[in-house]
């Protein structure tokens, strides 16, 4: 090896040694202490959903005897970064944010990290091309919504004998279950062609407006013979709706959604939705127990991702007990 190979190869050794450091060394550090004060930033409280989400993590900060400052954004992602920013004003040790869009909440990301606040994405994801976890924030806990969509398309394609006119309820425009949902679904029922979805619409994840809009769809398409939501609470307002319209839900229509709540299992035991593939919504130890570990400097895992469950006529009577 010449001088010049020499240095070269020093130089690039060192930079990307440096490069390295710059990463590890970008998040915020966290000191090892007996009781932390976190905030938890949630993005509306408007479901079984996300109730049975903030109990358990109010459950396991109470159980470890932490400080959880909880902020409710109430559907506003403008909101949801102010109360992030109070947060970081409040000087917490740490947050965790369940990001109600994408877009709108990776500028506070950033700012925590500014602020040598570690963050922890937990539920719905921030767009990781621009705060990317394991550099800009901790980690992403959560369900692999890509997956839930696949196995509701899954179970569809089966039910049906791969024949169907479908109705698409989407969730919330710009979310991150609502963007995979939809996009794991729909690559899987792509190599189906007896499978045709005529329509999409957002239903923003509550069952009042899936019901508004099933009233509406259903008459663009009487021959819908199938129902994808992206949430329970979508589906059982589409079934209201379709009852209404003079439609047998789960006879003349299939329906699958996504959540696994306690209401949507006992509209399987009722035969009226035909399954729902859980999204686990109890977050409360695993986070709390990833924060312990950063803390303590292990190593975490970029993404963390949440074991889910499914549920038709088969468990659903069964399960009614687990779920939320
Ligand atoms: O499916 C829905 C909730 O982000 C995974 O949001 C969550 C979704 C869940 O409002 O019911």
């Amino acid at each position: 090896m010449n001088v010049r190979v020499m240095l070269l190869s020093t130089v690039a050794a060192s930079l990307a040694l440096a490069a390295a450091q710059s990463q590890s060394a970008g998040l915020p550090k966290l000191a090892v202490k007996p009781k932390y004060r976190v905030c938890f930033t949630q993005s509306e409280m408007d479901n079984p959903w996300r109730l049975a989400q903030t109990k358990s993590m109010q459950d396991e900060a109470k159980r470890l005897g932490w400080t959880l400052i909880f902020t409710n954004a109430n559907g506003s992602a403008a909101k949801q970064a102010s109360d992030v920013r109070s947060c970081i004003a409040q000087r917490v040790d740490a947050i965790f944010l369940t990001p109600r869009e994408e877009k709108p909440l990776t500028p506070v990301v950033l700012e925590a990290k500014r602020a040598g606040i570690p963050l922890f994405v937990i539920d719905r994801n921030v767009d990781e091309k621009v705060a990317v976890p394991g550099r800009d924030f901790v980690t992403f806990i959560g369900s692999d919504f890509y997956e839930e969509g696949k196995r509701a398309a899954e179970w569809l394609v089966k039910k049906t004998n791969g024949k169907a006119t479908v109705i698409q309820l989407l969730g919330s425009t710009g979310s991150s279950p609502a963007i995979l949902r939809q996009k794991g679904f729909e690559d899987y029922v792509k190599k189906y062609p007896g499978i045709e979805i005529v329509a999409s619409q957002t239903g923003n994840f509550t069952r009042d407006e899936g019901r508004k809009v099933m009233e509406t769809l259903i008459q663009a398409h009487p021959n819908a013979s199938a129902i994808y939501a992206h949430n329970d609470e979508m589906a059982l307002g589409a079934i209201t709706a379709l009852e209404t319209a003079g439609r047998k839900p789960g006879k003349d229509i299939t329906i699958v959604s996504i959540d696994g709540q306690k209401s949507a299992l006992q509209a399987i035991v009722d035969g009226k939705l035909g399954a729902t593939v859980e999204c686990n919504p109890r977050f409360g130890v695993k986070a709390f127990q990833t924060l312990k570990d950063y803390a303590a400097g292990k190593t975490i895992p970029v993404r963390m991702v949440n074991e889910d469950k499914f549920f038709d006529a088969t468990n659903a009577k069964a399960m009614l007990g687990y779920a939320f």
